[in-house]
């Protein structure tokens, strides 16, 4: 390929959109990282570099990219231009993708566990063995305890795809993904409102309030550069967040809300528009199920009353509300993203969607966008065998009132694995997922680990999860592979399908997981189901997008233009009372509150915080932590304190404490911040490692998967991490 990325735009412009402005922003504006960004290998000269697309694989969002390989290394990545998803942008983990293809800390060969689980004793062992290894213990496992003996939990990633196909024809219905620590209850609450998940059309938006999220770092593309755009375009941005985010920072206003109460705020706005008439009253009637019964629901809840629930004074809601109803349907509650906060999540989230419908924004311009389908088919697979030794359900069944039979819930199966109850599970096959450090309650992980015989991790690096396993396979990073094209519907103004071919060879013993379950198969007599390459699974992909291969060739992309607005026109909605439901009929049946309910977070006990969680714009959960240019911005993690709180415990700026909580302890410094409510603390996730193979960050910081407790929403499933209270005191005094 000639460089797609030299074009014709001025320096400025170019530094625009090849997101060194963007990684400045992104990263604080310490500029000085942006050289680090620029590994050794570009000093050396070369006079024909050559220019291969790829897709980000640093976060869920998948942009586009532009590898430059010099004498077969990986010199630099730079957005790619035409992919409009990430609006041509390329974050600073993004830039530091290259830094995860040469990491001396990579996993490089199968290991195999010598010593006990976690004393990190291993032995170099061949692809062959390996492989022998694990069928042989699976097909074991399922022997004597049927195949649903063996969990799997793919992560986030474009070949998860095959694990799901793989438990399916091994015969496990215990699959479980990062989504119940994610993002459930939020799909419950809308799924259960408009009938689908919506995407947020922020650019088009005049008016936005972003509750519980914090797009300037916790990037969503396109999103997170939307917003900076809407607000340049006169959008009103209203963050409510018991911490002052870089969201909060750049919004128009900041409500420090007390944390576990935005239900009060919205049910208290949708009072105030209800009991003012300021809604569509012909829009009601026609689109909305629940209005009557929704208006007398919310008398209950003044502007007044929701004060002294959520701290946020009376006259501000009773106002944000009017102007919310004044730009509507031109207006949103951001939808959000990771919900994963309170018991009642899915209740909170679905608070916020119905005032979205009270709005009228649904599959407006500036409003809430129904997913567009970017036309990829299904592979014709054979169908997968049935094993009728099988238990009837997967193990978690029913521990949630509506919980998504795909996702399942991890903390309900970890629950059940424990009690090895309704049935025992043995074996754990994990791929691109690192629970003990993503799933509250570490420790609870640990003990469910103990109830297992085996247990099998495919990663690119010795996360916590990998050390604690009894078999490590290395897996390449996604510039080292094939991938099956994945659709990116997530943003209304760009759907689009990417599919990754490799930008080098693999390095060191890597093998992508498809190649490794494929070499189960065929240990296990399941070969047939396994017959294809990636190849012949990405041509059926394309079977009815004829332009698709050619302009990802061309472009690194390919979109599928169709209608972005009005695609509900005419239609009905995918709900029980086939309109967008207010009042949820299902969850009536269901005895589950029809219409959110308040119900007060509990409150903290004498000398504790409430301890939230939250992304920065250097880490993707707890993967690059240890990452050498980004650890540069952030080598440890610290306690977020309010510097009031901080006097009446007696301590300074940087001094180390002790955190207690009822799942675990930990050690770090106090960092004095006025942007956070005096009963909250916060600290950045991916640090207390167990493992000695994360050289950089081992030994550093505290882990706050040690520290949160196990709860989960009633209704989803999904973790609840935001219920826990800790004790915070001075190491000496301890
Ligand atoms: N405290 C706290 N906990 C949280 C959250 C939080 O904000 N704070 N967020 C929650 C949310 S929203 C989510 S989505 C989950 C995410 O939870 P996880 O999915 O567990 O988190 P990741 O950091 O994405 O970890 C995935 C693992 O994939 C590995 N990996 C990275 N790239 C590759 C690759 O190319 N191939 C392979 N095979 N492995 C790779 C990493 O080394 C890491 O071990 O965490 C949840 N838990
Ligand atoms: N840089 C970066 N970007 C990412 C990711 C990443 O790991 N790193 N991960 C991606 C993924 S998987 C996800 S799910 C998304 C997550 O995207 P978001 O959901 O936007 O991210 P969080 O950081 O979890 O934001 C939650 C915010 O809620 C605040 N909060 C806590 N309690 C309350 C409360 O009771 N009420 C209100 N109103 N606010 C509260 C927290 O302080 C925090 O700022 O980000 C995606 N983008
Ligand atoms: S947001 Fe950043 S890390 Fe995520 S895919 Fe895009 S460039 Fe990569
Ligand atoms: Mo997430």
């Amino acid at each position: 390929m000639t460089s797609p990325i030299e074009t014709p735009l001025s320096r400025r412009s170019f530094l625009k959109w090849s997101g060194a402005a963007t990684a400045a922003a992104a990263v604080g504006g310490k500029a000085q990282v942006l050289s680090a960004l620029t590994p050794d290998e570009t000093k050396k000269s070369s006079t024909n570099p050559e220019y291969r697309y790829s897709v980000c694989g640093m976060c869920l969002n998948a942009c586009g990219l532009v590898a430059t390989v010099e004498n077969g290394v990986i010199t630099k990545l730079y957005p790619n231009q035409k992919f409009l998803k990430s609006r041509g942008m390329l974050c600073a983990r993004g830039n530091a993708g290259i830094q995860q293809v040469y990491d001396p800390d990579r996993l490089k060969y199968p290991l195999l566990r010598k010593g006990e689980r976690g004393e990190g004793k291993w032995e170099r062992i061949s692809w062959d063995r390996a492989l022998d290894l694990a069928a042989a213990r699976m097909m074991e496992i399922a022997e004597k305890h049927t195949r649903c003996g063996v969990m799997f939990t793919p992560g986030s990633d474009s070949q998860s795809l095959f694990v799901h196909w793989f438990a399916e024809v091994f015969g496990s219905y215990n699959v479980t993904t990062h989504e119940s620590s994610c993002l459930l209850s939020r799909n419950r609450a809308y799924l259960d409102t408009f009938g689908e998940v919506p995407f947020a059309d922020v650019l088009h938006t005049k008016y936005i309030i972003i509750a519980g999220a914090n797009p300037f770092e916790a990037l969503i593309t396109p999103d997170s550069i939307d917003l900076m755009t809407a607000k340049k375009n006169g959008c009103k941005i209203v963050v409510l967040d018991p911490r002052f985010t870089k969201t909060a920072g750049l919004a128009h206003e900041w409500h420090p809300i007390r944390p576990g109460t935005d239900m009060a705020f919205f049910l208290s706005i949708a009072h105030v528009i209800t009991s003012e008439n300021l809604y569509n009253e012909t829009y009601a009637r026609e689109k909305l199920s629940g209005i009557e019964q929704l208006t007398e629901h919310v008398r209950q809840y003044s502007p007044e009353w929701a004060e002294k629930e959520c701290e946020i004074p009376a006259a501000d809601i009773r106002r944000i509300a009017r102007e919310l109803a004044a730009a509507a349907p031109t207006a949103i509650v951001y939808p959000g993203r990771r919900t994963s906060d309170y018991v009642n999540s899915t209740q909170i989230r679905r608070s916020m969607a119905i005032v979205n419908a009270l709005l009228g924004n649904w599959d407006t311009p500036g409003g809430l966008l129904a997913a567009r389908q970017v036309g990829l088919s299904s592979p014709e697979i054979p169908e997968a065998p049935f094993y009728d030794d099988n238990p009837e359900h997967r193990l978690d069944k029913g521990m949630a009132h509506m919980m998504f039979e795909e996702e399942g819930a991890f903390k309900h199966m970890r629950d059940a694995i424990i009690s090895q109850k309704p049935y025992p599970v043995k074996g754990w096959f994990i791929y691109r997922y690192n629970p003990l450090q993503s799933a509250a309650n570490r420790q609870k992980t640990i003990e469910m680990m103990k109830q297992l015989d085996f247990i099998v991790t495919v990663d690119i690096a010795m996360s916590d999860t990998a050390w604690m396993s009894d078999l490590i396979l290395p897996a390449p990073s996604v510039l080292e592979r094939k991938d099956p094209a994945s659709g990116l519907q997530g943003s209304a103004a760009c759907a689009c399908v990417v599919a990754r071919d490799p930008v080098i060879p693999a390095l060191y013993e890597s093998r992508p997981v498809f190649e490794i379950l494929k070499g189960l198969a065929g240990r296990m007599k399941l070969a047939e189901y396994f017959d294809f390459t990636i190849e012949d699974y990405r041509k059926q992909q394309f079977k009815h997008l004829p332009d698709a291969e050619r302009a990802i060739r061309e472009d690194g992309v390919y979109y599928n233009p169709s209608k972005l607005y009005g695609l509900y026109e005419g239609k009905i909605y995918k709900t029980l009372s086939k309109k967008i439901e207010l009042y949820n009929e299902r969850y009536a049946q269901m005895g589950v509150d029809p219409l959110p309910v308040y119900q007060p977070p509990k409150p903290n006990p004498a000398n504790q915080f409430r301890l939230v969680v939250g992304r920065n714009a250097y880490f993707t959960h707890c993967t690059t932590q240890n990452n050498a240019l980004l650890n540069e911005l952030m080598p440890d993690n610290s306690l977020w304190m309010h510097p009031a709180a901080a006097k009446k415990l007696g301590l300074n700026d940087g001094e180390r404490v002790e955190v207690t909580s009822k799942a675990g302890k930990g050690e770090l410094s106090v960092s004095l911040k006025n942007g956070i409510r005096e009963d909250t603390v916060y600290m950045a996730s991916g640090f207390g490692v167990l493992s000695k193979g994360l050289t950089r960050i081992y030994g550093k910081g505290a882990c706050i998967a040690e520290l949160i407790e196990d709860y989960a929403d009633a209704i989803s499933g999904n973790m609840a991490m935001h219920e826990t209270f800790i004790r915070v005191a001075r190491k000496e005094a301890v």
